[in-house]
């Protein structure tokens, strides 16, 4: 008699979970912008990302999921060094991830804040991630060993800029690269979405966090070091006067504005081979 054939698949052998140190690290990396970058060349160094530019390590359990949000208007050319640079580092630093690039519409004023709080909801709907690491197009880390996932603490990982003379430019600093677990995002309700223009912002999230208890945590300095591409001020980004203003108040502001009062109008989400792009009318200021 002939036997019956198994058609069952073999379940995959599970995998172990990513190792804290990564052993692929390399350390202090060269970080340049003189030589041109293209799209197409980013593409090509990066065939393991798939669409919308998410990434999971083949050979082991990521500890984390990390939606990587990055605020955006008129930076194409930031951006393309921002992933050449940053997809071979995360890769090797064994993370699960996705890069999405939220994008305001129009030429009102911009605000930061407001469109990171529209890529942590948007990043929600697209996985179920349970990291949020909200950088700068400008900012690529010189040192792979700073770890792009999430820690017992609000994680602040831009401490070492070259335009600061590679120093925190003062203690409560929380400024271009920052990082919150899904929990400690929705502890401080989110990010202020009144904040227009440029700066305060950043303070702002640093009160929040240190109001309900929490403490920020930091890389070495040798490791947090960062190049931030030079750039002028952005037209529709002048500093905002109401900012001095507006950071002695969060403590009674931020029950109210943040994630839990955020309005916006979703126009377009574009899965890009290397990234994701969430076209945003977030609206402007009162
Ligand atoms: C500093 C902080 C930044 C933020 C800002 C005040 C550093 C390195 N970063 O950045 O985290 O607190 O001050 O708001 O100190 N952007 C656009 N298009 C625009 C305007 C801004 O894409 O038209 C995005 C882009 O991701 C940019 C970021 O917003 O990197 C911050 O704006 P910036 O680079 O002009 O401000 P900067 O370097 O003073
Ligand atoms: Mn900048």
């Amino acid at each position: 008699s002939v036997q019956p054939e198994n058609t069952q698949t073999p379940s995959p052998k599970p995998l172990p979970p990513c190792p804290e140190n990564p052993p692929g690290l390399v350390g202090r990396l060269l970080i340049e912008f003189s030589s041109q970058m293209t799209m197409e060349r980013v593409q090509k160094e990066n065939p393991n990302v798939t669409e919308g530019g998410r990434y999971t390590p083949p050979d082991c359990r990521p500890r984390w999921k990390v939606a990587i949000i990055i605020p955006f208007r008129h930076r194409e050319n930031h951006l393309k060094y921002w992933l050449h640079y940053l997809h071979p580092i995360l890769r090797r630093q064994k993370i699960d991830y996705g890069i999405y690039i939220i994008n305001q519409l129009g030429e009102d004023t911009f605000n930061r804040a407001k469109l990171l709080n529209v890529g942590y909801t948007e990043a929600l709907k697209d996985a179920e991630y349970d990291c949020f690491i909200f950088s700068d197009v400008d900012l690529i880390p010189m040192d792979d060993r700073n770890l792009y996932h999430c820690y017992d603490q609000p994680r602040h990982f831009a401490i070492a800029m070259d335009k600061f003379g590679f120093r925190l430019p003062y203690a409560g600093y929380f400024g271009g690269v920052s990082g919150l677990s899904k929990k400690q995002f929705l502890k401080i309700n989110g990010f202020p979405n009144e904040y227009w223009g440029w700066g305060g912002e950043d303070d702002d999230i640093y009160n929040r966090i240190t109001l309900n208890g929490m403490k920020v945590s930091r890389p070495d300095v040798r490791i947090g070091r960062y190049r931030m591409i030079k750039h002028e001020r952005d037209k529709h980004n002048e500093p905002n006067p109401q900012r001095f203003n507006k950071i002695q108040n969060t403590k009674n502001t931020m029950k109210k504005d943040g994630i839990s009062s955020l309005t916006y109008r979703l126009v377009q989400v574009k899965k890009y081979p290397l990234y994701t792009n969430i076209s945003v009318e977030i609206g402007k200021p009162p």
